[in-house]
């Protein structure tokens, strides 16, 4: 590598580190915005859903912070529109609140984030580092870097719980959003074999339920849908990054026919069938469900 890569790679590498840093310290503040910010705003984000009020704060409070950050050029969110820019060579996008719909009865909700090299909409090909944090009993914080993925618990110092998270081989778990009546044929047969072999565990909250199955193993789908064939989730903000750090943990990622990192994005707010988790179920899914 000659020494003006090298340069840059070491920066970029100091870049990704202080946006995780941004990410763990403004996670107090986002749980007090979800404890204090429950109204609805009245508003509606770009893929149509209701914001809520933490919805709005999460999202300015991780604007301001990730683009003070040296080296990054611009925030993408799910919360809004259009790129927010500054000066920089990476990118950041994030669903500053994932799950806020658990809001209401007090259920797990999340952070996402992902750091790519080229500006959304990208390939998560593209993505040098994503993570996750968990606003549960504690908490949490899951970061996925250089082919490794490791968890952390947040407090007034961040204290390293995993240095090696993997997806456990005997997978144990199963939570498939959407209800059973809107899945198509194929994936109604293929979630009533899985329903028999695995524990349901689904919360309504993806972050919760796809670290379930990085602590025992399984799979997590949000699917397409008969009236929706392109499924909920989206692929940048949620889609990709979680992709990123599933395969980094062992596991798969697909769309119904291949690995969510490779398909290319023509939308930022671009929807995608998810299907995440053990490869020998995500295996299984691609061959008797496909898209
Ligand atoms: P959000 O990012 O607007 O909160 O929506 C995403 C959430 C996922 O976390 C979760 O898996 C899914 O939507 C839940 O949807 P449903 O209410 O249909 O089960
Ligand atoms: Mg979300």
């Amino acid at each position: 590598m000659s020494k003006s890569l090298d340069a840059s790679a070491a920066q970029a590498d100091r870049t990704v580190a202080q946006v995780i840093d941004t990410i763990a310290d403004a996670a107090s503040d986002v749980r007090t915005a979800i404890a204090t910010e429950r109204e609805h705003s009245g508003t509606v984000n770009p893929s149509g859903d209701e914001q809520l009020a933490a919805d709005l704060r999460a999202d300015e409070l991780f604007e301001e912070r990730i683009l003070g950050i040296d080296g990054v050029a611009t925030y993408a969110s799910e919360e809004r529109e259009e790129v927010a820019t500054s000066d920089g060579r990476l990118h950041v996008a994030m669903d500053p609140l994932d799950g806020s719909s658990n809001l209401e009865p007090n259920s797990g909700m999340g952070t996402i984030f992902g750091v790519y090299t080229e500006r959304p909409p990208t390939k998560g090909r593209n993505l040098l580092a994503a993570g996750f944090v968990i606003y549960g009993p504690v908490t949490s914080m899951v970061v996925a870097r250089d082919g490794r993925v490791k968890e952390y618990v947040l407090g007034d110092e961040q204290r390293l719980v995993d240095d090696d998270v993997t997806v456990p081989d005997d997978p144990t778990v199963f939570g498939f959003g959407g209800g059973v009546d809107s899945w198509t044929d194929e994936f109604q047969t293929f979630a009533e074999a899985v329903r028999h072999e695995l524990k349901l565990r689904y919360g309504g909250a993806m972050i919760a339920d796809i670290n379930q199955v990085l602590t025992y193993g399984g799979i997590f789908a949000y699917p397409a849908l008969e009236s929706r064939p392109e499924g909920k989730l989206r692929l940048q903000f949620e889609g990709q990054p979680m992709a990123y750090i599933v395969e980094a943990a062992g596991g798969r990622s697909s769309d119904g026919e291949q690995s969510l990192l490779d398909l290319n994005p023509d939308e930022l707010h671009e929807r995608t069938p998810l299907h995440l988790g053990n490869a020998s179920l995500v295996d299984r899914l691609e061959s008797e469900v496909g898209q």
